[in-house]
């Protein structure tokens, strides 16, 4: 993970990078931050960069990079694939190193079209004076951008900040349909931008990843900036195959007579077939290449320099859910068993039940004490319970429950299970200090639930249990694998019953294409911010590209059953891979959103959309 960043004027002024910005990029790549600053004599522009490195892989190489044409390159990305990057070499510098070979465009859009992993780029090219820069096909890897109309300047960069007064423009983030380039000598002539742009197209089909001017919404932009779509046919291909929309004229009537309360016995008839048996072998399989790819390669002088088994190089966004508990199962095999690995548990305070509501309204009242999981430490406090705190969410539960799974399956491991317990004043502190300014520009009531979520448990700060006493743990774990992405595509979330329901297998797969197509805007570009503040990298197994393509390639029906019970319909094919894995109460938990699962979404206002502007974002 990088922090990257990039301000271009075409005017004579100089604009200064915000401090808020920078001190932001910093925390995304702590090891060394280096700034570059480019003008061409004779030419109208201003380039600065500004390049933020978390150590990953191979050498330690500063960014941004130059070669002795005056080319400067900065990466915050990984490759996985696509492009051979030796186990002691750095993949900044190897993708580097392809560009400047680049003489003509699609020669540099090639290099993008093979390049599997998570990325965002941006390339100065000397010679032709062009600035390019994009993000990977899914947006695995954030980048935002800012027009500024009166010091006709552009700025590009990893992380923003919410600021009071936003007068000279907004971030947004940059969509991820394309790849951009601007020539910079064209812009300082014409005192205006022009954007081209190379959109992802899926090979086979021809077929656009998405409509980019309804996604680039012109009107958001000042009107100095003007866009050009390039008409000369040049695009990206896409590492991924469409999603198979074939649909059975009539599918085999289900003969289950299955409870509403599904055991994972009741996995065990499905994987009778043996078609089924061998597509599940199948997802097994390019699943756990996903996570190995992910985990191997850690910086080389770290392993050199501190060989402490000790502590772990991956951590786990851990629910105990089916997603988490797949991904800690295959890391299991790839992880030397002397590494523990952390398993990261968030958990929000449930607020006390109020002392007032029992006098109002008793009967309303018990039936609230009865349901709610803190009944036994509540009984056990004292009277007045003025200190009452208490964590055991749903999540908490479940996630104990797969640690106990996990170790049962590998006794020997170390399971460093990581309880991270927020109180409501350090969610309002740190809120407001630092992750508004890392969800920004997103601003939904989910958006903030989920950003805070998920930035306190890859913080990993909590409580673990550590020779046999529970004891003040920080997983220093600079990967963290999250589940995120098996939803999307396997028809996980309760919105893909209700879609079901309404307009059958054709709604469902329609849904599934959508949510697949904006998952850069929705959950990925904010995920990635947020993590990336802890100086930590997200990796995303559900979104590699194989385990995409396989998925994609399957009809629906393979991949989810919505006939049958919550537990088990929804990622049906994922509960089989799980019992395969061995796991087994964890194969048939139904899915629990994570600002449910947490509680986030209990400790603030209930009343509120999710989808709703969210106030406690906004700068006051
Ligand atoms: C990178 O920075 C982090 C955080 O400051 C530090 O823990 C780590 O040791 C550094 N790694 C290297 C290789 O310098
Ligand atoms: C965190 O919450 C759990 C309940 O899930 C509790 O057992 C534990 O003691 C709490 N830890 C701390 C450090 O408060
Ligand atoms: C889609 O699924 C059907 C049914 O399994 C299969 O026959 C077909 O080849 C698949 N299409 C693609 C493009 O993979
Ligand atoms: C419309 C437009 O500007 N098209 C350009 C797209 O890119 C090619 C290759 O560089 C140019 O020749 C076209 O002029």
């Amino acid at each position: 993970m990088c922090g990257i960043c990039c301000v271009v004027n075409v005017s004579n002024l100089q604009s200064a990078l915000d401090k808020a910005v920078l001190g932001n990029l910093k925390k995304r790549g702590p090891n060394c931050s280096r700034e570059v600053t480019k003008a061409v004599a004779g030419f109208n522009y201003h380039c600065f960069f500004s390049g933020h490195v978390l150590h990953m892989r191979g050498l330690l190489t500063p960014q941004p990079l130059e070669d002795e044409k005056g080319n400067v390159f900065l990466w915050n990305g990984e490759v996985f694939g696509g492009l051979k990057v030796g186990s002691e070499e750095n993949d900044a510098q190897v993708v580097f190193d392809h560009l400047s070979k680049c003489t003509s465009e699609s020669e540099i859009l090639s290099i993008f079209s093979a390049v599997q992993g998570p990325w965002a780029f941006i390339y100065f090219q000397v010679d032709s004076h062009c600035l390019w820069f994009g993000r990977d096909f899914f947006g695995r890897r954030s980048l935002l951008w800012k027009f500024d109309d009166v010091e006709k300047s552009v700025m590009l960069t990893s992380v923003g900040a919410l600021v009071v007064g936003t007068e000279h423009g907004q971030w947004q983030e940059v969509p991820a349909s394309a790849v951009y380039k601007m020539d910079l000598k064209a812009c300082s002539l014409l005192d205006s931008f022009v954007l081209m742009t190379y959109p992802w197209k899926y090979p086979s089909s021809k077929l656009q990843k998405s409509d980019l001017t309804h996604e680039l919404r012109l009107e958001k932009f000042s009107s100095s900036v003007s866009l050009t779509m390039n008409a000369s046919g040049l695009f990206l291909t896409a590492p991924v195959v469409p999603l198979n929309i074939t649909i059975p004229a009539c599918l085999p009537e289900s003969k289950h007579t299955l409870g509403t309360q599904p055991s994972f016995e009741d996995l065990q008839p499905f994987l009778q077939s043996d078609k089924r048996k061998k597509i599940v072998h199948q997802l097994v399989d390019v699943l756990s290449e996903a996570v190995r790819r992910r985990i191997q390669y850690p910086p080389s002088k770290t392993v050199a320099t501190c060989p402490s088994v000790n502590k772990a190089n991956v951590a786990i966004l851990f629910s105990g859910g089916i997603d988490s508990m797949i991904l800690a199962t295959l890391a299991d095999r790839h992880i030397p068993v002397e590494h523990p690995i952390d398993l990261l548990n968030v958990a929000f305070q449930l607020k006390k039940p109020k002392k007032k509501v029992l006098t109002k309204n008793t009967k309303k009242c018990k039936t609230v004490l009865n349901s709610h999981p803190c009944q036994e430490e509540a009984k056990l406090g004292s009277a007045e319970a003025g200190d009452f705190e208490c964590f055991n969410v749903p999540d908490r539960i479940t996630g104990r429950a797969g640690l106990q799974e996990m170790q049962d399956i590998n006794p020997t491991r170390t399971w460093n299970f990581v309880e991270i317990n927020v109180t409501q004043d350090e969610l309002q502190e740190m809120r407001q200090k630092t992750i508004s300014h890392l969800v920004y520009p997103l601003e939904t009531v989910l958006d903030d639930s989920i950003g805070c979520a998920v930035w306190f448990a890859s913080r990993g700060t909590g409580a673990a249990l550590l020779n046999n006493e529970m004891k003040e743990y920080t997983s220093t774990a600079k990967v963290v694998l999250t589940g995120i992405g098996a939803d999307e595509q396997l028809a996980g979330y309760s919105r893909h019953r209700v879609r079901y329901k309404m307009s059958g297998l054709e709604g469902l797969v329609n849904e599934l294409e959508m949510e697949l197509g904006r998952i850069s805007s929705r959950n990925l570009g904010r995920d990635d911010r947020i993590i990336g503040d802890h100086g930590k990298e997200a990796r995303f197994p559900f979104l590699d590209e194989e385990v995409v393509s396989f998925l994609s390639s399957l009809p629906v029906w393979e991949k989810a059953d919505l006939t049958l019970p919550r537990g088990l319909g929804e990622k049906l094919l994922l509960r089989l891979a799980a019992r395969e894995l061995g796991l087994t109460a964890s194969a048939v938990l139904p899915k629990r959103a994570m600002q449910f699962g947490s509680r986030i979404a209990k400790m603030e206002n209930g009343n509120e959309k999710a989808s709703d502007k969210c106030n406690r974002l906004q700068r006051v």
